[in-house]
């Protein structure tokens, strides 16, 4: 397995679950924006995001979709949440929520109020900021008197929803998380795979 990763970006998702799980793993770590950085990279996605995982012939390159991936292809392991259990539901809608619903606007605001600032589209991104702070009600009342999301334990959904409060703490939100959230957070980034993956990303290898 090949993983084409920036350090700090959603690939951080799929190297935490590699991580979580002991897998081997090939990691190519690339200056970001690879679009424009990484000519090359253009063959394996044609996109130029970051992440792409390459497992024999199947590619991919939606990061929850990677985490959601690797538990399932190559569990068994507690971090997949199976069909038969209650909560499968749950742990699939809190996968794609990580993405589609949490990071995405902070992408908009990271955009337009911290990188292209000269665009005069600032207030875009703060109403996005805003936005993706409202959508915070969603795993916040969950995690009332919960650890974890779903089936009470640590899994991807977690790594998953843990990335997108990681990148608020990274672009500078992290005082705008509701407390739950902030003990939340902290819980994960305790854990030993986070750490490993952490340290891969420092390393480059
Ligand atoms: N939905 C995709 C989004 C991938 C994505 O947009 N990644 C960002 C980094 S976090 C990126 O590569 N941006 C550079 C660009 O758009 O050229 C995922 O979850 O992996």
């Amino acid at each position: 397995m090949k993983l084409y990763h920036s350090s700090g970006s959603r690939g951080l998702r799929a190297l935490w679950t590699i991580e979580e799980m002991g897998l081997p793993c090939e990691l190519v770590l690339l200056p970001f924006p690879p679009r424009h950085k990484a000519a090359g990279y253009l063959e394996v996605n044609p996109l130029g995001t970051v992440p792409a995982l390459v497992d024999g012939d199947a590619t991919l390159t939606e990061s929850a979709g990677i985490a959601h991936y690797l538990v399932t292809r190559y569990g068994p392991t507690p971090l997949a949440v199976a069909v038969e259990e209650p909560d499968y539901g749950r742990f699939v809608d809190f996968l794609h929520h990580s993405d589609a619903t949490l990071t995405f606007p902070q992408t908009v605001y990271i955009r337009y109020r911290l990188i292209e600032r000269d665009r005069g589209l600032g207030e875009a991104g703060d109403l996005y900021r805003d936005w993706y702070l409202a959508r915070l009600a969603k795993v916040e009342a969950r995690l009332d008197g919960r650890e974890f999301l779903c089936a009470d334990r640590f899994t991807a959904a977690d790594i998953a929803i843990g990335y997108a409060l990681y990148l608020s703490r990274r672009i500078g939100l992290g005082g705008l998380l509701p407390p739950t959230l902030d003990v939340y957070l902290d819980r994960l980034l305790a854990r030993d795979g986070f750490r490993r993956a952490r340290e891969r990303e420092d390393a480059g290898v």
